[in-house]
């Protein structure tokens, strides 16, 4: 049998390119293989080849998901398999940054098992009057996310604020497969065309046209972009977290999760005058105060925006 990577899904037949020689062929997936999401965009898996076509025999035990839970069933519903990272894309000047974004899409990345890399874009335009960049990329240092300062469209470009740039990017990235997301207009066709040094020219649009996000894809597929690839899925680009349960979300907090266990009673709201609260009384700098009150800001919001969908509609996202 021949190990292969399923690089594209179209219902019936899979895209799947040959890990060996990298030659491309389509096989087809039979009996229990065929149920769905048996076999996904990024799965590995063994090929047997059967008169004049190609069947997929095995799939291979996944080292991340990407997925949604699905209200009602007892389902996650996965679009790819065996992503490395996902990169949160964000623009410094226009669309303006959104910190509830970037929080947004870290509990995904938790929830989904891969690596968040958080970059700041458009640097060329940053105007520190707009937000305050270190302070943005402590709070997601201390969390152990690494961010990176970059201009897409200028390749010279040198980091002024940040240690990381786009040359360090493009070496977490090399070898590895990653999710670009962002909101439109941020530069993630941009920034994808600047790191593979322009081999793989992605279509760029201006930034507030009428349909918006020129998202053209409407199935699953790995894209090759020479020294990384691509997962590009219109599943996982909703913004929404709602099929979360809210019980579930402050394990996707790691941090507040882990400050909250100090705190003197279980069912703290986590307010100021809260008695006992770990927040406001536990031995901290003012900045690690701010730092770390930022981000239960951001689970508040998460939790009370999950909170209106009411959790027996949804099923454990735990396996
Ligand atoms: N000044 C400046 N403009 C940039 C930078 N990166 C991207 N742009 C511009 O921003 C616009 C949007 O960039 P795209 O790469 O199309 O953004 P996107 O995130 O792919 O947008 P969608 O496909 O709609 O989701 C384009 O006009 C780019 O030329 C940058 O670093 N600096
Ligand atoms: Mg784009
Ligand atoms: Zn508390």
């Amino acid at each position: 049998m021949i190990r292969a990577r399923i690089i594209k899904s179209d219902k019936r037949v899979f895209d799947c390119r040959l890990i060996d020689s990298g030659e491309f062929v389509q096989a087809t997936a039979l009996g229990n293989l065929f149920k769905e999401d048996t076999v996904v965009v990024g799965d590995y898996v063994l090929l047997e080849a059967q008169s004049d076509e190609w069947v997929i025999k095995e799939v291979e035990a996944r080292k991340s998901e990407i997925f949604r839970m699905l209200r009602r069933e007892s389902k996650r519903k996965v679009t790819a398999a065996n992503c490395d990272s996902l990169v949160i894309l964000n623009s410094s000047s226009k669309p303006a940054y959104k910190r509830g974004i970037v929080d947004r899409f870290l509990t995904r990345a938790h929830q989904w098992g891969v690596v968040p890399f958080v970059v700041f874009n458009k640097m060329d335009e940053y105007d520190p009057k707009d937000f305050d960049i270190k302070f943005e990329a402590d709070r997601l240092q201390s969390l152990g996310v690494k961010c990176f300062e970059i201009c897409a469209v200028e390749s010279d470009y040198k980091v002024k604020y940040l240690s990381l740039g786009i040359e360090d990017l493009k070496r977490e990235l090399n070898q590895s497969t990653s999710i670009f997301l962002g909101q439109s207009g941020v530069g993630k066709s941009q920034t994808i065309t600047a790191i593979t040094d322009g081999k793989t020219e992605l279509k760029t649009g201006a930034v507030g046209k009428v349909g918006k996000g020129s998202h053209t894809t409407t199935w699953s597929e790995i894209i090759d972009c020479g020294n990384f690839e691509l997962i590009d899925s219109p599943g996982i680009r909703q913004f929404s977290i709602d099929d979360i349960a809210s019980g579930d979300l402050i394990e996707l907090f790691p941090d507040v999760e882990e400050v909250a266990t100090g705190c003197s009673f279980t069912n703290c709201g986590h307010e100021s005058n809260n008695k006992g609260c770990a927040f406001y009384s536990g031995k901290r700098s003012e900045y690690e105060r701010e730092l770390i009150l930022s981000r239960l800001d951001s689970y508040k919001q998460l939790l009370a925006e999950i909170s209106q969908i009411p959790d027996w509609q949804k099923k454990s996202g735990k396996r």
